[in-house]
């Protein structure tokens, strides 16, 4: 299956997994039982020892409800990949097992750590206490594989390495972009309310009665504007996270079309828009935030916005917008606002910074700050343009190379606003010298004018003659959609102050390393 393939590539040292090792191990496992060593559990440890064995040196632990395991020996034979296992040490295997349940399907998991046993958590260690005057301390509680770039608000990325294993990400994994504590919200006593232009009396709309309109179902993808802004750094500082690849993901979503919404309170054409001068529909959040996206884009039946109810087939989680928020598929992430209670048609954008100030318009290079800057003359942004990123290899991984036909397997995704399909992406060794077209997967069955969400990819890159002879090799992506346009090369040229659109060629350096040859004997 396409998204399994990630740790398929025996070419990546150390993840090479034959099925008969597996076998091996499981009558190994068999003949101890399944028991621990003798007197295993007798050491305590707590969180924090726990949480400080996360390198090969120190030992690499994890923790099963009470049980503590140093799994350094088991993790290059671990069937889901050795990327994938890491994300949990020093820490609980259960939130990761959570997600990928296939470790409950079986007896393996749990028969593979049990020789494994160091020791056990210390009991008598204090719940941590909560400080109820912390704005954020109703925030819910997040998926520890994560990559946290700040906890209050939080802003954190899906990893890489789980980038490709779901298609639609789990919701637990999806990235999280707050400027706020997270509401919390009663789905009972929500209410949504539609005015402004050419609406007399706003429509107020509880959840029972918004359910009552046809739900459309879409996938789309969301990516936030800075998305790749940390690729900007190096050549000028940015202001904003310092995003890796990960501030994007997918999800099937759930809700009413905005223009069955719009067509309720009487705008049902572009006539009727002008008419009562109605050029933006601007969101309104219980969190404070609110931006706007052009008429077109909400009144065209085919731009797909939803006001959505469900994410992956479920209630939206407090984190992404719970109970309702927009999705507006193909344009830039702030646009999709969460937790949103009023939408006003207007022949104005949104208010405030995110979309009439700096945080989401794009300066050009010369722009080092605002002194001067008629910030109000440049275009706030809506599309997104084409982008992709290299999932798989992680950057530093190392290949095995014996200068004979030597390839590398390259996974990744590839994105593009507007609902342009991906049309191709070509990979290349050599700084784009030589291009080779990689295989497109899930994703590429979209209609080419409504493809919403991301396309995976997939290529056996062959790797260049002389790689014997080299300790590393830089390998990159590009993507092109629907119009034929392609992304650039480098980064410095499209650099801007506020560090967004980083759509630049996805480089990942990987290490070679030659095959010993005792392996090529075996
Ligand atoms: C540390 C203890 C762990 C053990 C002993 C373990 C063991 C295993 C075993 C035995 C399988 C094969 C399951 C089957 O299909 O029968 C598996 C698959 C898998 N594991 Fe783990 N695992 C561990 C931790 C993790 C963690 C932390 C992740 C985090 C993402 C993970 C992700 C996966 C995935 C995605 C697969 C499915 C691979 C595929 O079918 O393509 N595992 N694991
Ligand atoms: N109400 C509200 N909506 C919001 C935001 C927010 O902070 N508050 N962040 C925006 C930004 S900048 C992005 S990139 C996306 C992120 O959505 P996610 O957290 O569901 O991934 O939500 C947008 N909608
Ligand atoms: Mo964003």
């Amino acid at each position: 299956m396409w998204a399994r393939r990630a740790w398929s590539s025996l070419a990546v040292a150390g993840t090479a997994w034959g099925a008969g090792e597996l076998d091996e191990r499981r009558h190994r496992v068999a003949q101890a039982d399944g028991a621990a060593a003798p007197g295993s559990d007798a050491r305590v440890f707590t969180k924090a020892e726990v949480a400080e064995h996360t390198t090969a040196d120190k030992g690499i632990w994890v923790t099963y409800k009470e049980g503590v395991y140093d799994i350094t020996s088991f993790i290059k034979n671990h069937p889901g990949g050795q990327d994938k296992i890491v994300l949990a040490a020093g820490q609980s295997v259960e939130p990761f097992w959570r997600i990928y349940q296939q470790h409950y399907n079986s007896k393996l998991p749990l028969e593979l750590l049990a020789p494994l046993r160091v020791g056990t958590l210390d009991p008598s260690e204090a719940r941590e206490e909560v400080d109820s005057s912390d704005p954020y301390s109703t925030d819910p509680e997040r998926h520890p594989a994560l990559t946290f770039h700040n906890k209050k608000p939080c802003n954190a990325e899906l990893p890489a390495t789980l980038q490709l294993q779901d298609w639609r990400t789990p919701a637990p994994l999806w990235f999280i972009r707050h400027h706020h504590p997270v509401p919390d919200l009663d789905a009972a006593t929500h209410t949504l309310s539609l005015g402004g232009n050419g609406v007399d009396e706003p429509l107020v709309l509880d959840m029972d009665l918004l359910k009552c309109l046809p739900k459309a179902q879409i996938d789309a993808t969301i990516q936030c504007g800075g998305n790749r802004r940390s690729g900007l750094n190096p050549f000028g500082k940015t202001s904003g996270i310092a995003w890796g690849t990960g501030a994007i993901s997918n999800a099937s979503w759930g809700g009413a079309r905005l223009s069955d919404l719009l067509n309720l309170v009487g705008i049902c054409s572009p006539e009727d828009a002008e008419e009562h001068g109605i050029k933006h529909v601007i969101f309104l959040a219980t969190d404070g935030l609110q931006a706007s996206i052009p008429i077109e884009k909400a009144l065209n039946p085919f731009g797909d916005v939803l006001v959505a109810w469900e994410m992956n087939g479920e209630p939206l989680p407090r984190e992404h917008g719970f109970p309702l928020r927009v999705v507006v598929p193909g344009v830039v992430g702030v646009r999709n606002v969460k937790w949103v209670n009023e939408i006003r048609l207007s022949s104005e954008e949104a208010e405030g910074t995110w979309q009439r100030g700096i945080s989401y318009k794009g300066f050009p290079p010369h722009i080092k700050d605002f002194k001067n800057v008629d910030v109000a003359a440049v275009q706030s942004m809506q599309d997104l343009p084409v982008q992709s990123a290299i999932a798989s290899p992680l950057p530093g991984a190392t290949v095995l190379v014996d200068g004979e036909d030597d390839i590398v397997t390259v996974e990744g995704w590839a994105y593009s606003g507007g609902g342009r399909g991906i049309v191709r992406v070509d990979v290349s060794y050599d700084g784009g010298k030589n291009w080779y077209v990689a295989e497109l997967g899930e994703g590429k069955d979209q209609n080419p004018m409504r493809s919403w969400a991301w396309t995976f990819w997939s290529i056996d890159l062959p790797l260049p003659p002389d790689v014997a002879s080299r300790d590393s090799v830089e390998v990159c992506c590009r993507a092109t959609d629907a119009t034929y346009g392609t992304q650039p090369e480098r980064p410095e040229p499209i650099w801007n102050i506020r560090g967004l659109n980083n759509v630049s060629w996805h480089t990942v350096k990987l290490n070679l390393q030659r095959t010993p040859e005792e392996d090529e004997a075996a």
